[in-house]
């Protein structure tokens, strides 16, 4: 066999081999959710098609013609069975583009399709594309708002300033995409912009993040929530703040809700992200909260503190010290699969049920904001332990 074919098969079936590999569960956990032993997608899980030339007569060292650089923050969808990522993927020339994987468990053998989506341009094409939310509407599309970026033109000279909004597209299938303009809001930028997943007083709803700028959210900020009176045309007049920044909290920097919240009986679960600046860089945790059932944009319950921070090799990747998601997935059995990117570099899985998450919700008492309102409230719950601690010896 000559070395060329060997070397091809050697590519294929270490691929393979990591597609298949089997995930596990890391027991007992916090009894919140489960993290997974592996990440479910990484650069490498990039097909082998996609970064190489397997013509021998047009690279004939085999080499990586078009690497791929990290696989992140996927929106998230149950479909047919199926669990699907809309993933971010990122090649080594800093472009994101979405690519389609899918997994018959939601934990292990996620496979990206042949191709990544094919996604039309506005009349602005954009620069770069990220973070998509898959939205199931009631309307009867599946949706996915992301982040386009563009330079900002009114700094010519400002090669990094950039200006942030949320394009749109629409699809039945995943994979034939029709682009919508994108969004109008009288915010300066906006980033992480969710579409609600069923029509509030008959028009669409949508969680925003306003941001004065690219970066810094400035004086503006907070996840933000308005109405639309259609999609092809989508224009924000009305934003109101449903959670904002708040001082010495894991979210004092900036936050934004993650994927498309989750209906309960007792009210819509939320996953968002919190960030807070540190000596060593930004540091993005996940939180979640509930929202009143017929007042999607009233907050009910807010457990404090982080949900999901990043934790061991985690913490380290192109963007370190990052817990990013925006997707998430309830199946039949009320499983809940939090599809969590860590470090802006790959994919992980954490899983839980709807009743544990609102359970978290209604009875994880919320920051007290001061350190003797934490004392206060932990010693509440010491003070019962040790009333029965001796029962349970
Ligand atoms: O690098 C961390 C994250 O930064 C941005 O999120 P936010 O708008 O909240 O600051 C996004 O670029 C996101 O993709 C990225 O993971």
């Amino acid at each position: 066999m000559s070395n060329f074919k060997a070397r091809a098969q050697a590519l294929l079936q270490q691929h393979e081999q990591l597609i298949a590999r089997p995930n596990r569960e890391v027991t007992p956990g916090n009894g919140i959710y489960s993290r997974w032993e592996n990440p479910i997608l990484t650069a490498e899980h990039a097909p082998i098609t996609w970064r190489y030339d397997l013509n021998e007569k047009t690279n004939p060292f085999l080499m990586e013609r078009q690497g791929v650089n990290a696989a992140f923050n996927s929106g998230a969808l149950y479909w047919k069975g199926k669990y699907i990522l809309a993933v971010r993927v990122e090649g080594n020339d800093r472009k994101s583009f979405f690519a389609i994987a899918e997994s018959p468990n939601g934990v292990d053998n996620f496979r990206f399709w042949d191709y990544p989506i094919t996604l039309p341009e506005t009349d602005r094409p954009d620069t770069n594309v990220y973070d998509m939310r898959l939205t199931q509407h009631e309307d009867g599309y599946i949706y996915g708002l992301f982040c386009t970026e563009r330079k900002d033109d009114t700094q010519p000279n400002d090669l990094s300033a950039a200006e942030a909004q949320c394009g749109i597209a629409r699809t039945k299938d995943l994979v034939n995409w029709e682009r919508l303009p994108d969004l109008i809001t009288y915010s300066g930028q906006q980033r992480n912009v969710v579409l609600h997943p069923e029509f509030v007083d008959g028009k669409y709803a949508l969680y925003t993040r306003p941001q004065d700028g690219f970066i810094s959210v400035g004086s503006g900020g907070g996840i933000g929530w308005g109405l639309s009176e259609s999609m092809e045309n989508a224009e924000i007049k009305d934003e109101v703040i449903v959670d904002g920044k708040e001082y010495h909290t894991i979210k004092e920097v900036k936050n934004g809700q993650g994927p498309a919240p989750i209906k309960t009986d007792k009210g819509w679960l939320h996953l968002a992200h919190g960030v807070r600046n540190t000596a060593a860089g930004l540091r993005y945790v996940l939180y979640v909260f509930m929202t009143d059932l017929d007042k999607p944009w009233v907050v009910t319950h807010r457990p404090g503190g982080h949900f999901i921070a990043p934790q061991g090799s985690e913490r380290v990747g192109d963007v370190s010290n990052v817990a990013f998601a925006n997707g998430w997935i309830v199946n039949e059995n009320n499983d809940v699969f939090v599809y969590y990117a860590s470090s802006d570099t790959r994919m992980h899985v954490a899983t839980s049920t709807v009743d544990k998450l609102v359970d978290y919700c209604i009875n994880t008492p919320e920051d007290g904001l001061r350190s003797a309102a934490s004392v206060q409230t932990r010693n509440a719950l010491i003070k019962s332990n040790l009333d029965i601690l001796d029962s349970l010896k």
